[in-house]
């Protein structure tokens, strides 16, 4: 790797414990495709299970900021409704094995007729660890580009920081076609969506030991 540019060398994370969004853009879906495969191959091999990455496409990076923002916020209400529903079925448990202590023993289910609640394979349930942002605006002609990439850029920053979660920045701002497919890693060479998914997963857990 080269030592002037790049993430440099850092310690190997553990992100079995985290849940993942990655929000993208259609718009050059190409290079858009390589950089998503990237974030999750990364993702996959820091230990993030295939269940807890969650994708969401928007039509292009203009549409980033809010994703990020709502899917934050849903993500948040799915964990809180399932923290009730976990406690109201604990309550459930408890009244039911209590009402089983009137059964004599041969009445009573065994061990292996009572049914397991939790699929081996269940997502966890807890609002995203951090979001990964991924868009690719190409300069044409018109100012388009500098406003989308000022926008997008301003506003990823500002959810990342309104929220308190780690928003990755990965919107590619290239001159030309060319320039996006090398920074995916089209045709060989790196793939920048790999040091997204690595970033997503350090954050996610520096995030927790900073409270
Ligand atoms: C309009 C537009 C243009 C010209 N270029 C791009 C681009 O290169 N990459 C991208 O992600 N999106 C582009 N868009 C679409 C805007 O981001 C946005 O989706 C529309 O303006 C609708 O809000």
């Amino acid at each position: 790797m080269n030592p002037l540019k790049g993430p440099g060398e850092a310690q190997i994370h553990d992100g079995s414990n985290l849940r993942i969004a990655i929000v993208h853009a259609r718009w050059n879906t190409a290079i858009i495709s390589a950089l998503v495969s990237g974030a999750r191959k990364a993702l996959l091999a820091s230990g993030v299970k295939e269940e807890n990455i969650v994708v969401q496409d928007v039509p292009g990076s203009y549409e980033l900021p809010l994703a990020v923002q709502r899917m934050y916020a849903s993500s948040q209400v799915e964990s809180s409704n399932h923290t009730i529903t976990s406690a109201t079925s604990a309550v459930t448990d408890l009244l039911s094995s209590a009402s089983m202590t009137d059964l004599t023993s041969s009445e009573k289910p065994k061990e292996s007729e009572k049914t397991t609640k939790k699929a081996p394979n269940a997502p966890i349930i807890q609002p995203f660890s951090a979001i990964i942002a991924i868009g690719v605006l190409i300069k044409g002609e018109t100012m388009h580009f500098e406003y989308i990439a000022d926008a997008t850029s301003h506003g990823l920053m500002r959810v990342q920081l309104d929220l308190g979660v780690p928003v990755v920045f990965g919107l590619l701002t290239v001159l030309n076609e060319e320039q996006g497919k090398a920074r995916a890693g089209i045709g060989g060479g790196h793939c920048h969506g790999e040091d997204w998914g690595r970033a997503a997963v350090e954050l996610g857990v520096k995030r927790v030991a900073w409270g």
